[in-house]
């Protein structure tokens, strides 16, 4: 009996089923803890159970193509990887409550700069992720498993048969559960709950791979069908309204409030103001109270790019590593041909987000970046140079400049896992929650409130303050779905898909000296920026791409279409993840057929402007523009 045990853990074949349990028993236990799955039913359950063992057995399988010699070193390094892939995505999780996708994984360079975020986000129990793996191993060493003789011909292709009938039936029951899964790429969450993890990696590779065929693929006339698109959407071209060149030949300072969520904005914490200047400043201003940012992975990065180009970012990945060479017309290109001088100020390595690459596509003179400032252990905290001392170091920078400039800066020390080192930051007691992260936000976002104050000053005390107009932005959420729990605690409500759309505000303050303040209710987003400074500065845009509207033009409509599909308007809240109509005024849920058209003008415009990316089609302006001029000049001799 010993021996038959003995002769057992020898076997190949007993080895490859033990392992292959143990990977499915990890992965799904991950699934239900490590990822908010929302099961809905039982067979959303049952497809949970069996998602991961048809990918289990493919891959594992693929090591018995390899000679019997190499075989468990494949065996243990396709394990290994499948393994890692898992852990990674629990960790990107429990910051970004979403899925690693390929393009994102090409952005490395920026995980090596993650510091302290990536230390906050691994726990000590995490190394039950990889216990199996040294067990395994020691089996195999111990016992010297033998991995050849059982794997006939006829087993190896059972295996296969039957992860293809596992693949099949998970396929047609979340087809069943969620029809057109695949096309609607967006929706990661789905995807994940669905086909699994692992199926869902190779679907993401497939879509990565066929995006990167777009641009080989594309021609001229998709550019016409956008322009269409955009020349049909009424003042979508930056109609000229009541502010036209109100701000003409004004310096224009751009500030990014990292991760700055709304409802800091004139809230208190134990009888404190968690945004004092903000609140005093937005009254000299206008202020947008329903204002939302239109981010998706690519964060500070997205909004960066929305705001410059008024496009969408991409549903995977961020621009600014994807497609940082294509061609584009974004403000800062635009204005340097007005006798501006376009910069950016952040004090962060040159390459991350490739800020260095990207900056130059959109027409950046000059990147102000971490290797101008003077940076000390004792100025900084997380990711870098804390936002006073950022500040106070950028002015004489900003003095040397030719006037008019346009001057970006992107504040970092509000950034997860929001750390005060230093007693001096804390202006604010933080809230006591018991979510860590939610209670120092408040500390920090304080922190970062006295540094603008300090950088208004400063800006009087330089005499640039009068000549300049101010746009203070918010730059995506700071607190994700993770931390529900202690933001209904703040709140003192719960969050259902309407409150978290709503909690996708962040502040947008256009401060022009000299003019009179005003809230302006309009529903908008970061996408409406780029007309919205245009306008004001008096640059008359014709015939460029678009998705957004001057946000100070009363005839505008009221809306904003978030990168996850969801859309906003001056009545209803769509929530594109879950599918669910809201009243924007009271809150209660809808009939869905009220939101049936914005979310499909949310699909149409997002997939027009991911086009306009994955295919570089701005290349194609220039002969568009001819064709346009040839156009009128034909019709003029016509006539
Ligand atoms: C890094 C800073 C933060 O330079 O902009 O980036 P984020 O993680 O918020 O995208
Ligand atoms: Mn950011």
């Amino acid at each position: 009996m010993f021996n038959q045990q003995q002769n057992l853990l020898k076997k190949g074949w007993f080895f490859f089923t033990v392992a292959a349990v143990l990977l499915w028993a990890k992965t799904y236990s991950a699934l239900q803890i490590a990822f908010t799955l929302n099961i809905e039913n039982g067979i959303q359950q049952f497809i949970i159970i069996i998602t991961p063992i048809s990918s289990i057995l493919f891959f594992l399988g693929l090591s018995l193509f390899f000679k019997p010699k190499r075989r468990n070193k494949a065996f243990m390094t396709i394990y290994f990887l499948m393994s890692l892939a898992l852990y990674s995505n629990v960790v990107y999780y429990r910051f970004f409550n979403d899925y690693i996708t390929l393009p994102v994984l090409m952005q490395y360079k920026n995980f090596g700069d993650l510091g302290g975020s990536a230390k906050a986000l691994i726990h000590p129990m995490d190394l039950l992720y990889w216990i199996d793996i040294v067990i395994l191993i020691t089996w195999l060493v111990a016992k010297k498993v033998r991995p050849t003789m059982e794997f006939r011909r006829r087993t190896v292709a059972m295996l296969f048969a039957a992860s293809l009938g596992f693949a099949v039936v998970n396929l047609s029951l979340a087809e069943m559960e969620r029809p057109q899964l695949l096309v609607r790429t967006f929706d990661r969450a789905k995807l994940v709950k669905l086909l699994g993890i692992y199926n869902y990696h190779v679907y993401d590779t497939v879509m990565t791979a066929k995006t990167s065929s777009h641009r080989v693929m594309a021609d001229s006339n998709e550019l016409s069908e956008v322009l269409n698109y955009v020349n049909s959407q009424q003042g979508k071209m930056g109609a000229k309204g009541k502010y036209f060149g109100k701000a003409e030949g004004k310096n224009v300072v751009l500030v990014s409030l990292e991760s700055t969520q709304n409802f800091v904005i004139d809230r208190k914490l134990n009888g404190q103001e968690i945004t004092p200047f903000l609140n005093d400043l937005k009254e000299d201003s206008f202020y947008f109270s329903n204002f939302y940012h239109n981010t998706g992975q690519g964060k500070t990065s997205d909004s960066e790019f929305i705001i410059d180009n008024s496009m969408y970012g991409l549903s995977r990945g961020a621009v600014f590593t994807t497609n940082a060479n294509n061609e584009f017309n974004a403000t800062p290109e635009i204005l340097k041909s007005e006798g501006y001088t376009p910069v950016s100020f952040h004090g962060n390595h040159a390459s991350f987000w490739n800020r260095d690459v990207m900056y130059q596509s959109l027409g950046y003179e000059h990147y102000f970046s971490k290797k101008e400032y003077n940076v000390t252990e004792e100025n900084s905290v997380n990711y870098g140079l804390k936002d006073i001392p950022f500040f106070e170091q950028s002015m004489p920078m900003l003095k040397g400049l030719d006037k008019p400039y346009y001057a970006k800066f992107i504040t970092m020390t509000n950034h997860y896992p929001y750390i005060v080192n230093n007693e001096n930051m804390e202006m604010i007691d933080p809230a006591n929650t018991g979510d860590g992260s939610v209670d120092r936000y408040f500390q920090t976002v304080r922190y970062m409130d006295e540094s603008i104050k300090k950088f208004f000053q400063m800006m009087k005390e330089q005499g640039e303050y009068e000549d300049t107009i101010f746009v203070l932005y918010g730059d995506h959420y700071g607190i994700s779905e993770n931390h529900n729990r202690a933001m209904s605690e703040i709140l003192g409500k719960e969050i259902r898909p309407f409150e978290h759309v709503q909690l996708q505000k962040v502040p947008l303050i256009i401060h022009v000296p000299g003019m009179e303040g005003k809230e302006m209710e309009t529903v908008g987003g970061q996408i409406d920026l780029k007309p919205t400074i245009l306008n004001l500065l008096g640059v008359e845009q014709k015939n460029d791409v678009q998705f957004g509207t001057d946000l100070l033009n009363k005839n505008r409509e009221s809306e904003t279409i978030l990168r996850d599909g969801s859309v906003v308007t001056d009545k209803y809240v769509y929530a594109a993840e879950q599918n669910i109509c809201y009243d924007k005024e009271t809150g209660e849920e809808i009939d869905s057929k009220s939101c049936a058209p914005l979310k499909e003008e949310a699909e149409t415009e997002l997939g027009f402007s991911d086009k306009v990316v994955y295919g570089d089609l701005l290349r194609f302006m220039d002969s568009e523009k001819e064709e346009i001029k040839r156009k009128i000049k034909d019709n003029g001799n016509g006539s």
